[in-house]
């Protein structure tokens, strides 16, 4: 079923390489003069920075559309199989540089920003962020779009159109203040309205059944919004290729009450406009929890809905039958955020379109593949059936109706065991009943699969543990997450790339990372080892300047910096890393000022959002904020020890900050993060990792060498029984975590009331986490870390050599076993197209 390559014979053939853009510096002068004063009536005499900015991405833009066309034209055209990937967060951060690199214009339009003044890097800085995600999940959703471009395979990302993004954090008094993400206010030149491209989603209403079929019903409402697209461009690297994500917005037209505006009443007649538009208006702010609010399940819905109308749409041009779906078409669950696709779908196939159940059963199975991203309980979407039925009262049938056959199959493999049945029905027996989204997405699936090799294990001996029982191990597999080395090496990096390019010969690296195991036969060629060096240091003074601009904080650029940022949870242990922290400053404290002027200097850096109701997170950030004060305060301590917290993380903070590190934190306990991808970013840029062995910090050491790496703590097996005794016995704080304690009781870093909550957890809250447990070998990790970095030339080799290895972790890898293993795609390259 492979689309099959035209060629010249095919009748309505079309030379698909003169897709080439023009690099002539002067007709690219002139399409961003042209933008400037016809897109927005300006003169380039008089304009500033942001007007620049506009009217440059604008021009940019243009030369990524020619090529955008050509690809989704030339994938409808050969009938190319694609990958939908169905995500509700894409965390993309700025595209300008990114679509730059991707065409090889960059220089170009350095040069031309330069003849009217401007410097191209002030340009870039002049973009916001499209902050359509809270971190990991929807980074990954960002990094893997880029890799299906890079990668020529035909796909799109399926999203929401947030009018308010990730929440802006301010620092005010040491705490977290969250400011609305406006970033519609001005002009976005990397989307395209596509006001053709509006489906009707419905809500609530009641069924009606069908005489002729006991599975159809026709579900009737007057509640209905519109959603309309809004297309993204993905620039491919080395690639003519351009891929897409499509962006859902409710429009707002047929709710526009005439009545009420024709008698005057002009706020009522658009009253249902507003409620409309809240549905897309804000991300909900939670990583790793799940908010359970009617808002949420009803942003899924009209995300599902107007996904498989257009997946459908898109099939129905095929001329095909129905239950070639499958082969036209794969869709992955990026987590149980999108579930609903699943009953959505079956509900068009058997309502709409009149296929029998089974029918419609085969075709949704061996269209959807399912995603886990984390096992942590409260991140476990359920949906009370009460809510669910009365704003989706269709899909509620369906889902019993899923449920009832599958536990009819069950009983008939392993009949009687009642227990069996209550543990996996998709209906959860609560008071109220719950439909388990992870249950109906793993049954509504051919593929289910873990982030990372130690998390795909764990799910399959945990929640999904009877599924694999009932359904087989081969359903059932690892796909490790990688990052996008477009992103996170040549575009955040680069001294360190051209370093790379130097050495590999060209630039095939960035598409092929397999090529920096060159590095391996530079590691003793000291001229080399030095211009790597100066590359990292360079980092760490752009990173300083960018820490004095955000913080007012000024740090020495030759200390260790020893970065930890992520999302505030308590599971990724910020806390933990404060209180070593403290205990580091408490040593220096009793040191004499000769002794403490040996010591190794150090700069902790942290970032990252709370969830705006997440008590605990926020008052970690207060305890960061307020420990930095004290400290940096100090004039013993001068630049020996220096804390800051950057605020408002982001993916452009990321990359300022991810190249500059020398050492990076990834320090959950043993089997609570399912990968992470921050570690792979922070190693492919020639930092450290100090981490628990945990994630994908397992892989990273088993590809880079456990020399590289410092492992420290407790293992994910062993976790179970601490917790257990934690529950019932006293935890026993090492004395350097009991000096944290006490320096923090003795209110040496403010009113020591406000941190007690935090001690407490651990004291008396049955220390979950176990802080108390790891924090001895954390320390004794610490101290491992400054002794190796003293060692500067043993540091060089770590770096270098890491980076050499690091080819796995690279976001075309994992897709490219997607497509293979998952998907049954193949990559259709638009300019081998049989020329
Ligand atoms: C993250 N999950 C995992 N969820 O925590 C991380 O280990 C993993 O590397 C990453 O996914 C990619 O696989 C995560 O970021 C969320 O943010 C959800 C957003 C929506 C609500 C529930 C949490």
């Amino acid at each position: 079923s492979q689309p099959k390559t035209p060629t010249r014979d095919d009748g309505e053939f079309r030379d698909y390489s003169h897709s080439e853009i023009s690099r002539d510096v002067a007709t690219i002068k002139n399409s961003v003069v042209m933008h400037l004063t016809a897109t927005f009536l300006r003169t380039p005499a008089n304009i500033d920075s942001g007007q620049a900015y506009l009217a440059s991405a604008f021009s940019v833009r243009d030369r990524l559309l020619q090529r955008w066309n050509l690809t989704n034209e030339y994938h409808d055209k050969i009938g190319a199989k694609r990958v939908y990937y169905m995500s509700l967060e894409f965390l993309i951060g700025r595209t300008f540089d990114n679509a730059l690199l991707a065409l090889g214009l960059r220089e170009e339009y350095s040069k031309v920003l330069g003849d009217v003044g401007f410097c191209l890097e002030d340009i870039i800085d002049e973009e916001r962020d499209a902050a359509l995600g809270n971190g990991g999940l929807g980074r990954l959703a960002a990094c893997y779009v880029d890799s299906m471009a890079c990668s020529n395979y035909p796909g799109w990302g399926y999203g929401l159109r947030y009018k308010y993004g990730m929440f802006q954090q301010q620092i005010l008094n040491g705490y977290q203040v969250e400011a609305p993400d406006c970033w519609l206010d001005s002009p976005n030149p990397w989307e395209f309205p596509r006001p053709d491209v509006t489906y009707p989603v419905k809500f609530y209403g009641h069924l009606v059944r069908d005489p002729q079929s006991e599975h159809r019903f026709k579900w009737e409402s007057n509640v209905v919004y519109d959603a309309m697209a809004f297309d993204v461009p993905v620039p491919g690297y080395g690639t003519t290729n351009v891929g897409n994500i499509r962006l859902w917005s409710c429009k707002t037209n047929t709710l526009f009450d005439l009545n009420k505006f024709n008698s005057g009443d002009y706020q009522g007649a658009t009253g249902g406009q507003v409620a409309a538009q809240i549905l897309t208006d804000v991300l909900y702010p939670n990583d790793n929890t799940s908010e359970g609010k009617e808002l949420r399940l009803r942003q899924e819905y009209l995300f599902c809905s107007a996904t498989m109308q257009d997946i459908l749409a898109r099939f129905r041009k095929t001329n095909r039958p129905l239950s070639d779906l499958p082969d036209m078409a794969a869709i992955q669950l990026n987590d149980t955020h999108p579930t609903l696709a699943v009953p959505e779908l079956l509900r068009i196939l058997i309502d709409d379109e009149g296929l029998s159940w089974d029918e419609a059963w085969e075709i949704t199975t061996r269209t959807f593949a399912f995603t886990n991203h984390t096992i942590l309980p409260e991140a476990m979407e359920k949906w009370p059936v009460p809510m669910l039925d009365k704003i989706l009262p269709r899909h509620m049938g369906i889902i019993y109706d899923i449920n009832l056959f599958f536990l009819q199959t069950v009983e008939k493999q392993f009949p009687g065991d009642r227990e069996l049945l209550r543990k996996i029905s998709i209906i959860e027996e609560s008071n109220p009943q719950q439909v388990r989204m992870a249950f109906l997405a793993c049954v509504g699936s051919h593929k289910v699969n873990g982030v990372a090799a130690i998390h795909s294990d764990i799910i399959k001996q945990t929640i999904f543990k009877d599924f694999v029982r009932i359904q087989g191990e081969a359903k059932f597999i690892n796909k490790t997450n990688g990052v996008s080395p477009r992103r996170w090496m040549n575009e955040c990096n680069p001294d360190m790339s051209a370093l790379l390019t130097e050495v590999v010969g060209d630039r095939s690296w960035v598409n092929d990372l397999t090529k920096l195991n060159q590095l391996e036969d530079r590691i003793s060629d000291a001229g080399f080892r030095e211009r790597w060096w100066a590359a990292k240091q360079k980092n760490k003074e752009r990173l300083a300047e960018y820490i004095l601009t955000t913080t007012g904080i000024k740090v020495s650029a030759h200390a260790l910096f020893d970065v930890q940022v992520k999302r505030i949870h308590e599971y990724k242990r910020q806390l933990m890393n404060i209180f070593s922290v403290i205990y580091r400053y408490y040593q220096l404290k009793q040191m004499s000022p000769e002794q403490r002027e040996q010591e190794l200097h150090r700069v902790v850096i942290f970032a990252g959002k709370a969830a705006s109701g997440y008590w605990v997170a926020k008052q970690v950030i207060k305890l960061i904020n307020s420990v930095a004060e004290v400290i940096n305060a100090d004039d013993e301590i001068g630049d020996v020890l220096k804390v800051v917290f950057i605020p408002d993380y982001s993916v452009t903070a990321a990359e300022y900050i991810i190249p500059a590190s020398d050492i990076s934190q990834h320090i959950s306990t043993a089997g609570t993060e399912a990968s992470g991808t921050s570690n792979m970013k922070f190693v492919l840029n020639g930092g450290i990792i100090l981490g628990t062995v945990d994630g994908a910090n397992i892989e990273i050491g088993e590809e880079v060498g456990e020399e590289q790496i410092f492992f420290f703590g407790c293992l994910a097996h062993e976790v179970e029984d601490f917790r257990h005794y934690l529950r019932f016995n006293q935890p026993k704080p090492d004395a350097a975590l009991q000096t944290a304690f006490d320096m923090i009781q003795r209110n040496t870093f403010g009113d020591a009331q406000l941190f007690q909550p935090l001690i407490d957890a651990i004291m008396r809250g049955g220390d979950v986490y176990l802080l108390s447990v790891d924090f001895p070998s954390y320390i004794q990790a610490h101290k491992a870390v400054e002794e190796a970095y003293r060692n500067h030339d043993e540091w060089v080799t770590k770096s270098i050599l890491s980076v050499a290895r690091m080819s796995k972790f690279s976001s075309d890898r994992s897709i490219q076993e997607y497509a293979e293993e998952v998907w049954n795609i193949e990559p259709q390259p638009v300019l081998n197209c049989g020329l």
